[in-house]
């Protein structure tokens, strides 16, 4: 049985549907399909490369208010959060723990997760531009913010280096990735991974 969710919500500011299956990568069975549309290009490049990495299938629909700006779109990683945590469901039998390291030309981006239900959000990304794309770079820590709230994960996210600010937000994402992937792991136990017996 693989794990997997979707939502859709409609508000005044943005329209969603994302369905998510965290098996994909990993269970031969199943074809790892991304389609994400954000109406934001950098943000598509963005969560494409960390469902590829996570080892994840997405599919993401959003029809945001971009005529005022990006905010209420990018905000939207709380769907992406929800999902996650709706697919994983309770936390049982998974590694729990995930940390990755992504380089990308003379960025290198570090993440450390944990699956834990204490939602926490440390980013330290440097990122100078302005914007990436239409993507305000100032969205980019919030995005990781808005996620590790919905998904109820402590998440820390540092670009340790780089130059080029493309570089060093796609480091970052990737780092993710690697990181996700690492913690949603089957240990092929029921375990709950914590001394308090629940998570
Ligand atoms: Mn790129």
């Amino acid at each position: 049985m693989s794990r997997q969710a979707s939502i859709s919500r409609k508000t005044s500011e943005t329209e969603i549907e994302v369905s998510i299956n965290l098996d994909a990568a990993s269970d031969p069975q199943i074809n790892q399909v991304i389609n994400v549309s954000t109406g934001i290009g950098f943000l598509d490049h963005m969560y494409t490369a960390l469902a590829k990495h996570g080892g994840f299938s997405l599919t993401m629909k959003c029809k945001g208010d971009l005529w005022i700006d990006d905010h209420h779109t990018a905000d939207d990683a709380i769907a992406l959060g929800t999902v996650f945590k709706n697919a994983l469901g309770e936390v049982r039998g998974i590694k729990r723990y995930g940390t990755g390291f992504a380089p990308l030309d003379e960025a290198l981006s570090r993440a450390v997760i944990d699956i834990c239900s204490r939602p926490y959000c440390v980013t330290e990304l440097g990122l100078r531009r302005e914007k990436i794309g239409d993507l305000s770079t100032e969205m980019i820590p919030h995005i990781f913010y808005s996620f590790a709230i919905a998904s109820g994960v402590t998440l820390h996210v540092d670009v340790l280096r780089g130059e080029n600010d493309h570089h060093r937000a796609e480091s970052a994402f990737k780092a993710l990735a690697l990181a996700i992937r690492e913690a949603i792991t089957k240990t092929g136990t029921n375990d709950v991974p914590s001394t308090k017996g629940v998570l």
